[in-house]
């Protein structure tokens, strides 16, 4: 009956409960007439092999024994098992195990002790009473606790609750580690009272109590159980194993009745109680098996009234000390009898059900200060739950976390990269809407009409298209939220608005590139340089940007279809909140857009776009200086051309390899990107036709229409050299006018030595030394037909090359000399 070195030793309370049932019973005169009720006991220690030892010494000495009546579970199981040979009935006042109710295995057993599983519903309400659903058990390897581990567990997973087992044998130190690596915070122990303390003691030494952890105990261990005896040599002190304990739950069938109404013994729970108490020097709180007094001596009564039932429902011929072990008669008429007792007793109502089991209520305890307070009753039939509310828990925040919280963190764009973006996003947007409408008020002007302008709408739109995207790709921010049902939704959207703002974008200018190169790599140069003035209709360009456009369609449609975008998660390393007290770790989690093909998709439309910047940049190189009347901006849009491939070229690598992952880093690298290209490509688009519509005339485009140089097409070079030549010109204008005055003057003087009478072969030697000189008032003068400086001519009135210079050399070519005077030149 009392514990050898582990199991229950209820022995010490139990053994002087049956005496006084006994007693009481013997004193009965309506109970047993005639007959006395002896008991022989043995202490078993709860060690099955002792116990076996002392039931054949038990049996074979005489008298013969008419029931047997055990204590703990293990004893319970093996006497249980063995009875039957001798065709004796077992009442178990001590064995909860839950196996015990297994009729094929003990067919003769009874006990008034519950079954563990008893408390198991108990276990599990609680569980969802605090929203805990994850548990541990951690159970000693005895029979009565896998059995009572596997129904908790059974009723666990029906109720969805995850539940881990570790299982240990005399030391727990290796559970204990595993409990701690699996990071368990609520724990339902099942084991005896000496595993108990072990157990305390380790969960004290990994720091497996307090705040975080929550224990549960079988609830018929003494009240001080934890404190350690000196000689079980635990590496704990008794404040120690007091700390630890602070604030566990208990669970156990109620044992005693608390009816005021007598039971059968006539006596009430309390007086048993009180009487049991009598028995015993020191606090009843560390007496062992005290709990468990009550089902001891209800169990006597139970055999007590089974053998008088038996006695009178024997025949007449057989009586109650006729039994022998092969007594069929009589063992079945007991089996009986013990089976339909009923009666109410010191420990409540006392029945059994088919397989011999004991229905009683639970009790939950939980230790504050030391002291066991009771916080409720659970009905396992009605499944209702008394709780009176006075749970505690340490720090006074409420019941802890089941597990570490992980509480998911989605890294998204901050506010400080988001807004400003949004705001130059917008401003840009503004800025296009507002261009749109300048240039289209101004469409007559001759600077936006050989420009191209429907080209440059698209233009507008693509970069529109561009900047909206920037809203999509920074979202989810700070502040916006997006819900995973609609993420692949903006997955789609922002990749397939910025896809197509770069075609419109880029296409727009780069359609005029490659007109510009057509035309400009023309073999037929006469056809060649006719096409130059003549007018390009738009629908050559939007071929292009709907070539371009088209291939985005077929790949995006495709993609869409087959392998569409989906929220996925990429979860990195935990976060410990370095002020928080509670359980909490945080998860940062980048959601992204991912197809399973992503590469694939990736690389062909990267592919794609990559071709086309180089080219559009071959292209732009190539027509640097080429110009076509219709396209007047070609050398803007190559310059645009350029910047738009060397920004782009460098952020696909640096955001696709190197920031990856990097929320903020890749949000701004995009951003900047597609600002400084949208911002640079309408600049150099737009800047010149606005700056050239506000500050020259309407009444200046009509000039130059009529055929004058119209220098608002002219780059700023060509204007330069335009001017220089302009005012050489003027120059050497006045140059002419004054040696054409000379001349005139040298023909009067001529004319008039002429008239001097002088004779006429004079006349004639001075007029034919066309190539002498003449001195004539210390000045020397030569004739023009000596000029030769290479004098440009601007072809002034040829106003459909604006810019354009032709170079007229005169070389001193002596039969053009002779040809050819000296004002035909100048003219
Ligand atoms: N209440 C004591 C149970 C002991 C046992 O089942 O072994």
């Amino acid at each position: 009956m009392e514990s050898g070195s582990g199991g229950w030793a209820g022995g010490e309370a139990c053994l002087p409960a049956v005496e006084m049932a006994l007693e009481d019973v013997n004193s009965r005169h309506d109970i047993l007439p005639g007959y006395t009720l002896n008991m022989t006991n043995h202490n078993s220690q709860c060690q099955p092999g002792l116990a076996m030892q002392q039931l054949y010494d038990f049996l074979y000495k005489p008298p013969t024994k008419l029931m047997l009546l055990t204590g703990c579970s293990p004893v319970t199981t093996v006497i249980a098992e063995a009875a039957p040979v001798w065709k004796l009935v077992v009442l178990s006042y001590g064995g909860s195990s839950p196996a015990l109710s297994n009729r094929n295995r003990f067919p003769t057993l009874f006990r008034t002790h519950p079954s563990a599983n008893m408390q198991n519903p108990t276990r599990i309400h609680i569980m969802e009473k605090f929203k805990w659903k994850r548990f541990t058990i951690l159970m000693s390897v005895e029979e009565v606790f896998v059995t009572t581990a596997k129904d908790l567990e059974a009723l666990a997973r029906k109720k969805g609750i995850k539940v881990d087992r570790q299982s240990f044998y005399g030391d727990p130190v290796d559970a204990m580690k595993t409990l701690q690596r699996q990071d368990a915070r609520i724990i339902i122990g099942l084991f005896y009272v000496t595993e108990a303390r072990k157990v305390l003691c380790q969960a004290y030494h990994h720091g497996l109590y307090g705040r975080r952890y929550v224990w549960f105990f079988i609830g018929w261990y003494a009240d001080t159980w934890y404190i350690p005896s000196p000689e079980e040599h635990l590496n704990c002190t008794a404040e120690q194993m007091a700390e630890a304990a602070e604030y566990h739950f208990t669970t156990e069938s109620v044992m005693l009745s608390r009816d005021n109404a007598p039971a059968i013994s006539k006596m009430t729970g309390g007086q048993f109680q009180e009487r049991l108490t009598r028995h015993f020097q020191k606090d009843t709180a560390n007496v062992g098996g005290f709990p468990e007094a009550p089902l001891a001596y209800d169990a006597v009564w139970a055999l007590a009234l089974a053998f008088n039932c038996t006695r009178n429902n024997l025949p007449p011929s057989i009586q109650l000390e006729n039994f022998s072990y092969d007594n069929k008669i009589i063992a079945d008429t007991l089996f009986q009898c013990v089976k339909n007792t009923s009666f109410r007793g010191v420990s409540g109502k006392v029945m059994f059900s088919d397989s011999g089991d004991r229905i009683a209520r639970t009790q939950i305890e939980q230790m504050q200060g030391g002291k066991y307070k009771i916080m409720g009753y659970y009905d396992t039939t009605s499944g209702d739950l008394e709780w009176y509310n006075k749970e505690q828990w340490l720090n006074g925040r409420g019941p802890p976390p089941d597990s570490t919280v992980i509480k998911k963190h989605a890294m998204t764009v901050s506010n400080k990269f988001y807004y400003p973006t949004v705001l130059f996003a917008i401003l840009g947007i503004a800025a296009c809407f507002v261009i749109y409408l300048f240039t289209n008020k101004h469409r007559d002007r001759l600077i936006i009409l050989q420009s191209q302008p429907e080209c440059n709408n698209l233009l507008l739109v693509g970069c529109s298209l561009c900047l909206f995207s920037l809203f999509l790709i920074g979202l989810p921010s700070d502040d916006i939220f997006i819900p995973d049902s609609v993420f692949s939704i903006l997955c789609h959207a922002r990749v397939t608005i910025l896809l197509f703002g770069f075609t419109f974008a880029y296409g727009s200018m780069f359609a005029k590139v490659w007109i510009v190169h057509r035309m400009g790599a023309n073999e037929n140069q006469q056809l060649a340089s006719r096409q130059k003035d003549e007018p390009i209709s738009a629908s050559k360009f939007y071929v292009i940007v709907a070539a371009l456009a088209a291939v985005d369609v077929f790949v995006c449609a495709v993609w869409i279809l087959i392998d569409p975008l989906q929220l996925t998660e990429q979860k990195f390393p935990l976060l410990v909140l370095a002020d928080s007290e509670e359980d909490e770790m945080i998860m940062p989690v980048l959601q992204q857009c991912q197809s399973n093909q992503q590469e694939v998709w990736i690389g062909i439309i990267m592919g794609f776009k990559c071709l086309l910047l180089v080219f559009g940049t071959f292209l732009s190189y190539e027509t640097r200086n080429l110009k076509l009347r219709f396209i007047n901006d070609s050398r803007f849009v190559g310059l645009a051309i350029y910047n738009v491939a060397v920004m782009t070229l460098v952020t696909a690598p640096v955001v696709t390899l190197l920031i990856h992952g990097k929320v903020d880093a890749n949000f701004a690298f995009i951003s900047l990107t597609v600002l400084i290209c949208t911002y640079i490509s309408i600049g150099l688009i737009y800047g010149p036709k606005i700056r050239h519509i506000i500050k020259v005339p309407p009444s200046a485009d009509e000039v130059q229409q009529n055929g004058n140089v119209a220098p608002a097409a002219m780059s700023k070079v060509d204007q330069k050299r335009y001017d220089m030549l302009k005012k050489e010109n003027e120059t050497l204008q006045l140059q002419i006018e004054e040696r054409e005055r000379k001349i005139h003057e040298c023909r009067e003087r001529l004319d008039a030595l002429t008239n001097n009478s002088e004779s006429d072969d004079m006349n004639s030697h001075l007029l034919s030394g066309n190539n002498k000189q003449i001195t004539d008032e210390n000045m020397t003068y030569s004739t023009a037909t000596t000029l030769t400086t290479t004098i440009p001519l601007i072809d002034l009135q040829n106003g459909n090359h604006p810019g354009q210079i032709y170079e007229h050399e005169n070389d001193n070519d002596e039969d053009d000399r002779s040809s050819t005077s000296s004002d035909e030149i100048l003219l």
